[in-house]
């Protein structure tokens, strides 16, 4: 089956690389990404947008393959001097090239253009090859409650503290989307799903990317109304995370760290929750009641692998 317009819900690394592959399958077909903006982070002065940095550095060739964010070929002169003169957070690893991503973002959302109109300038000079829309205009930031090591009582950090400065060492008991009440669905995400003919969940982490894009009133409902099937990828292998820091967001939501325990999570759309069709890799069992549930190949150890993980979810909207 040939597919005319998709749409992918994704956040990070896992996402952009997932995405990457989904071009590489359908070459001529429109694709949509719905991105996650609850990392966003102002920092510096700078609105930083991570998950829609990486989704368009990485298809638009900019991206460190190796850290998986931020800009190839990158110096950190401007971080070193922040910290010489003790500037906080020296904690967060502001590139020079990537520096200059956030001062056309700052400079634009502070002349008034909505998150989904910078986000389109931008991409204007990386040429993704994919529509990239934050899942929202309004701001949600995630923001992880954890017991404060000094005074044992609850607090909330921001998402990029807690993953970045505290390596997801501190426990999260919840988390939170700020401003997530007051947010909707970008333009044209909603009529995305309306003319979908596929619609996939990217292997990004189910509690703070896909669980967050979800989390937009009024994006869940416009999701399952559309008329294309919902396949999603697992980003959990063998029982265990593939990159990123899932493993340590799931237990906190109650969802067991394997395929069929973000695979159930989801659900099966026939029982209110989003999938028609589940990807498993080849070694894990998921017994996802009521979901086609598929065994394939689901590392993306190179842009062929990546690619034939692309087809197979496309396969499963079939
Ligand atoms: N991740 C890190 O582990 N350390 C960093 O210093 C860091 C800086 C950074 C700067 C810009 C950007 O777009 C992403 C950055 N990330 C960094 C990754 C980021 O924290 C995560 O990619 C997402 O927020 C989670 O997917």
């Amino acid at each position: 089956m040939r597919f005319v317009q998709i749409v992918v819900l994704a956040g990070g690394t896992g996402g952009a690389r997932f995405l990457r592959g989904v071009r590489a399958a359908a070459p001529e077909a429109e694709i949509t990404a719905v991105v996650n903006t609850g990392d966003d982070v102002t920092l510096h002065g700078l609105r930083i947008c991570p998950d829609l940095d990486t989704v368009m550095y990485t298809l638009g060739g900019g991206i460190d393959e190796e850290r998986g964010w931020g800009r190839a070929g990158e110096s950190w002169t401007v971080k070193e001097e922040l910290a010489a003169y003790d500037a906080d957070p020296t904690w967060f690893g502001l590139g020079d090239r990537d520096i200059a991503t956030h001062l056309v973002r700052t400079r634009m959302l502070d002349a008034g253009y909505p998150l989904s109109a910078v986000t389109a300038a931008l991409c204007t000079r990386w040429q993704p090859g994919v529509t990239v829309l934050p899942m929202s205009d309004q701001r949600v930031e995630t923001h992880v409650v954890v017991t404060d090591p000094d005074s044992g009582r609850p607090q909330a950090v921001h998402f990029q503290e807690w993953w970045v400065r505290h390596r997801a060492a501190l426990d999260p008991a919840a988390f939170v989307q700020v401003g997530v009440d007051a947010a909707r669905p970008a333009p044209g995400v909603v009529e995305a799903f309306a003319s979908a003919d596929a619609v996939l969940l990217a292997p990004s982490n189910p509690v703070v990317s896909i669980g967050t894009v979800l989390g937009v009133p009024g994006l869940r409902e416009a999701l399952l109304a559309s008329p294309a099937r919902i396949a999603g990828v697992s980003p959990i292998v063998g029982g265990a995370v593939v990159r990123g820091m899932a493993d340590r967001c799931l237990p906190a939501m109650g969802i067991e760290v394997s395929a069929e325990g973000v695979g159930r999570h989801y659900g099966a759309r026939t029982d209110g929750g989003l999938l028609d069709a589940w990807l498993v890799a080849e070694d894990d069992a998921a017994d996802v009641p009521g979901v086609d549930v598929r065994r394939e190949p689901l590392l993306m150890s190179s842009p062929e692998a990546t690619t034939e993980l692309a087809r197979a979810a496309l396969a499963a909207c079939g």
